[in-house]
């Protein structure tokens, strides 16, 4: 490993084994500095102007409201302030964290937007996540407030208990604002430790939780002005503008759908229509009949849609962008084949979108592109991403250790390994370390490890991902069952369902007598595929 400030070398003939990747000049057009790009401190300023402007213009639908029906830009401003309000009377306000089950309604829409407006720090959650897994949140975010479903409370009153602690004030999301789930904390109870207070930073406006290789989630810090340097860059990139029409059907809990597909949309002041997940034919038809501009995927998607042979419905489109995972050269030109206008972004919760392919480029597939405006990367001698720039979060929810570990001279350690084409594009070469990436979700195999050794039978066991065309990685686990007992492959499986959101379980269990390690003991990781 180089020293610091090795990455600054890299312009010299000093180090020429540390390789800049190509910057945003490769789009073809002189590429703005940031400050040009977004002139306002935050992405709710932004969003704000947008919505002052012409409050007449159509923001959001959702896919089955009546054909035409929108949100418009100005109810949506009176929605979201009056949300912001309504948290604010129940004492949710600036510094405090909430913690968002999101689901893609628009109730849960509103509740996360007010919270943003109300300058609340977010954090947003898979709602399908286990007891276990929200209790490590409860714990380590100490949120003041959660916005959930009724269905959800059960399982946040036993993450709660399983955590030792009380739990927040549970709020329900409306139409018309948050309302306290009966019987738990009322108004005003709202309190404990401000984010932003001792050592923390300013408050952020996400903390994104994403594991490592401890296999406990840490909450990655996004500020408000990350989000807007994100949005001005995506925008300028793919020549994003109002009259463009996004087909929404991303998770809204992860940066994918929540950044780049909500908020970038309402900070350029394009139109969403949201469907509450993904299948081909709905998708196709949405694409259709909404007569939409843009669709953004994860590979796995894309492998349904060519396989449903409707990857051709797409080359209507202005733009189809693919990321949160490696799309696999095959995939890329079967797209590309069925002339589907694909770009290829590559991007994470710590940093948001760091690179794209040019939509104008013709199609180098395997590539994940040159850099967006505002970021920079270079790729180390051992062959290892580094990126620093505006859309760059500050670090970790205190974990300072972890910061630290993760930056060097200001520069982000991605921990993918890349290689930089002669022309300066980027090209993944997988992870450094041993994360599966399963239909665009992280799973860290520490983390379904710890879960799967504390069944009584098993006396050893490794996870890790096996080759899938359609999700890319499918979580597998090698199990060794305890002298004397015999492993029942389903019971397991049900042991990990309790304490495990469905996309961390493992979808092959294989029983076997030994792992492969080596002479000192050590998982080898790369002999159990
Ligand atoms: C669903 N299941 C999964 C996954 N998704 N299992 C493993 N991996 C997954 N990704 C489970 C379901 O719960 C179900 O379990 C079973 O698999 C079959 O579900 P199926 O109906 O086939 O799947 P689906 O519901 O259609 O979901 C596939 C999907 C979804 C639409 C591709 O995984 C998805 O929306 N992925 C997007 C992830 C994403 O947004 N990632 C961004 C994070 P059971 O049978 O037990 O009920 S990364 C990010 O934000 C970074 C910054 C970035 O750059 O983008």
């Amino acid at each position: 490993m180089l020293g610091p400030p090795f990455l600054d070398a890299r312009a010299g003939a000093s180090v020429p084994a540390v390789q800049a990747v190509a910057d945003a000049s490769s789009f073809g057009r002189p590429a703005p500095s940031p400050a040009a790009l977004a002139p306002e401190p935050r992405l709710v300023d932004r969003v704000a102007a947008r919505w002052a402007a012409d409050p007449g213009a159509p923001a959001l639908r959702w896919r089955h409201w009546p054909a035409g029906r929108w949100w418009r830009r100005g109810e949506l401003a009176e929605r979201v302030a009056g949300w912001a309000e309504g948290l604010a009377r129940l004492g949710v306000g600036p510094g405090q964290r909430v913690l968002w089950l999101g689901t893609s309604t628009p109730e849960q829409l509103l509740g996360v937007l007010g919270a943003l407006w109300a300058g609340a720090s977010v954090i947003p959650a898979n709602p399908k996540l286990t007891p276990r897994e929200l209790a490590h949140l409860l714990g380590d975010a100490e949120p003041q407030a959660v916005l959930a479903e009724a269905a959800q409370e059960a399982g946040l009153h036993a993450a709660a208990e399983l955590a030792g602690r009380p739990l927040p004030q549970l709020l329900r999301p409306t139409l018309s604002g948050p309302v306290p789930a009966p019987g738990r904390p009322g108004p005003g109870t709202a309190g404990g430790a401000r984010a932003g207070a001792g050592g923390d930073g300013p408050a952020p406006a996400l903390m994104v939780y994403t594991s490592g290789t401890t296999g406990a989630p840490k909450g990655a810090l996004l500020d408000q002005a990350n989000l807007l340097a994100n949005a001005a860059a995506l925008a300028w990139a793919w020549e994003w503008t109002p009259e463009d029409r996004l087909v929404h059907c991303l998770p809204v809990f992860h940066v994918h759908g929540l950044c780049v597909g909500l908020l970038d949309s309402l900070a350029v002041g394009a139109q969403v229509v949201l469907l509450p997940g993904f299948d081909p034919a709905g998708v196709v038809e949405a694409l259709a009949e909404e007569r939409a501009s843009l669709f953004f995927g994860v590979p796995t998607m894309y492998h349904r849609l060519v396989e449903a042979r409707l990857a051709e419905h797409l080359a209507r489109l202005r733009l189809a962008v693919a990321g949160s995972a490696a799309l696999a050269p095959g995939l890329h030109r079967q797209l590309v084949a069925a002339r589907v206008p694909l770009v290829v972004r590559y991007g994470m919760s710590e940093t948001l979108m760091l690179t794209s392919t040019p939509p104008a480029a013709p199609a180098r597939p395997g590539s994940v592109g040159v850099c967006l405006p505002g970021v920079e990367a270079a790729v180390d001698e051992s062959g290892e991403v580094w990126v620093r720039g505006a859309s760059v979060g500050p670090g970790y929810w205190r974990r300072p250790e972890a910061t630290a570990a993760s930056r060097r001279d200001g520069w982000f350690r991605t921990g993918d390994h890349g290689r930089r084409d002669p022309d300066g594009w980027l090209t993944l070469l997988g992870r450094a370390g041993d994360v599966v990436i399963s239909g665009g979700y992280n799973v860290y195999p520490a983390e379904v490890e710890d879960v799967l050794a504390g069944y009584p039978g098993v006396a050893e066991v490794a996870v890790g991902g096996r080759p899938s065309a359609e999700w890319g990685e499918v979580v597998t686990a090698w199990v060794v069952p305890r002298p004397g007992t015999e492993l029942v492959p389903e019971e397991l499986l049900a042991w990990a369902a309790e304490r495990l959101a469905p996309y961390k379980r493992p979808r092959e269990l294989r029983v076997v007598a030994s792992l492969p390690r080596n002479a000192m003991g050590k998982l080898l990781r790369h002999a159990l595929r």
